[in-house]
């Protein structure tokens, strides 16, 4: 391998990677421009292995995405809609509960929550929703509302971000999820999601979440009109914040998909894109614990090869999840614990089960 490192170009960053050193902007915007996909991958494993050795992380989950009426509309997202446009809908705190006694039966330990920004539902009601799932299931971790969404809820209830997160963990919140980053860049925001709260806030909600002892995870949506360069600016945005905090879980790049969107003349990031992003990223967030392959987005097959080129996680048995499926997902809606663990094991990793702060099991 270290001869197709050579003919790659990437020794200096092979250097790096051995001793351990941080790497620069200009290194990642060029793994990201590298052709030679398997030194590429090689270099990412080595961080993988020596932070995660052989294991493979996946989490037993139920996905809930209450309501996709939504004020913001990103030109990417085909799950929110208007009041009253066909397919919207809202769930009411009784469908939300039914939904988790449904699953009671199973072993769930993790309930993660995403929705679209409802103008009409009262700050109450996101209360109710995390108090209705404890008295369910009291031993489940709620992670729940993007940093979009949190700034919404303050935005409702007239509250600082602080106070407002208070309220969410005295009510039940466990954690929050990655969503909502996107890219950071004020150009690519301006295209793509001009309503939607501006980067530099997503990283202070985050950051002030860390600061409340809330752990966080952090995404990327990639694959539409990003340069490389805002890529990077959007990973050493977030190594900067995880630096000064320590709170995030996990970083997940999200592999656009295109469908039924108002950007579905884009075609979709192909395969060499999506473990691009992985590697780079594992190269990059060296203070990241974390790389998740999200295999709802990936697919199985793709997220299977992912735990080669850098990452650990595997998401997990998803049950019932719409954001992808109605931009359109062709992977199923859940997996088995027998799945995981088997497309886990064909990779040659060890699976282990992880409740939503990576103790195992
Ligand atoms: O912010 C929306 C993305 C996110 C599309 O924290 C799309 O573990 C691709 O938060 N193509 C919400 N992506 C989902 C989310 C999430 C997902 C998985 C794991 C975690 C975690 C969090 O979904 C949005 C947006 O970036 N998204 N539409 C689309 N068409």
């Amino acid at each position: 391998m270290e001869r197709a490192i050579q003919e790659a170009g990437l020794s200096e960053i092979y250097e790096k990677v051995l001793s351990n050193t941080r790497l620069s902007a200009e290194d990642g915007e060029q793994l990201y421009s590298t052709t030679h996909l398997p030194a590429l991958g090689y270099l990412a494993n080595l961080v993988r292995e020596r932070l995660n050795g052989n294991r493979a992380y996946y989490v037993y989950n139920q996905h809930i995405n209450y309501s996709n009426i939504c004020i913001n509309l990103c030109k990417f997202c085909a799950f929110g809609k208007r009041r009253g446009e066909p397919g919207a809908y809202e769930m009411s705190i009784e469908d939300i509960a039914s939904r988790i006694r449904e699953k009671k039966d199973e072993p769930i330990t993790e309930v993660h929550i995403v929705g679209g920004l409802n103008p009409d539902l009262p700050y109450q009601y996101y209360l109710d929703m995390l108090r209705a799932i404890k008295t369910e299931r009291p031993e489940v971790h709620i992670q729940a509302f993007t940093c979009v969404e949190i700034a919404h809820l303050a935005r409702i209830s007239g509250q600082s971000i602080p106070k407002t997160l208070e309220d969410l963990v005295e009510a039940g919140l466990g954690s929050i999820p990655g969503g909502g980053a996107e890219v950071f860049s004020p150009r690519v925001r301006k295209e793509i999601c001009p309503k939607k709260l501006p980067g530099k806030e997503w990283l202070e909600i985050a950051r002030l979440a860390h600061r409340a002892g809330i752990r966080s995870n952090a995404t990327m949506l990639y694959g539409h009109i990003e340069t490389i360069a805002e890529r990077v600016d959007h990973l050493l945005a977030l190594r900067q914040v995880q630096d000064e905090t320590g709170g995030f879980l996990c970083f997940i790049p999200l592999s656009f998909h295109p469908d039924n969107t108002k950007m579905a003349h884009l075609p979709p990031p192909g395969g060499v894109e999506d473990l691009k992003n992985i590697a780079v990223s594992r190269l990059l967030l060296d203070n990241f614990s974390h790389i998740k392959a999200y295999w709802i987005m990936l697919g199985p097959k793709v997220a299977q090869i992912a735990l080669s080129f850098g990452a650990d996680d595997i998401d997990g048995t998803i049950l019932g999840e719409k954001i992808t499926h109605m931009a359109g997902a062709d992977t199923a809606q859940a997996m088995t614990r027998k799945e995981i663990e088997h497309i886990i094991q064909q990779a040659g990793r060890i699976p282990v089960e992880r409740d939503t702060l990576y103790n195992p099991v």
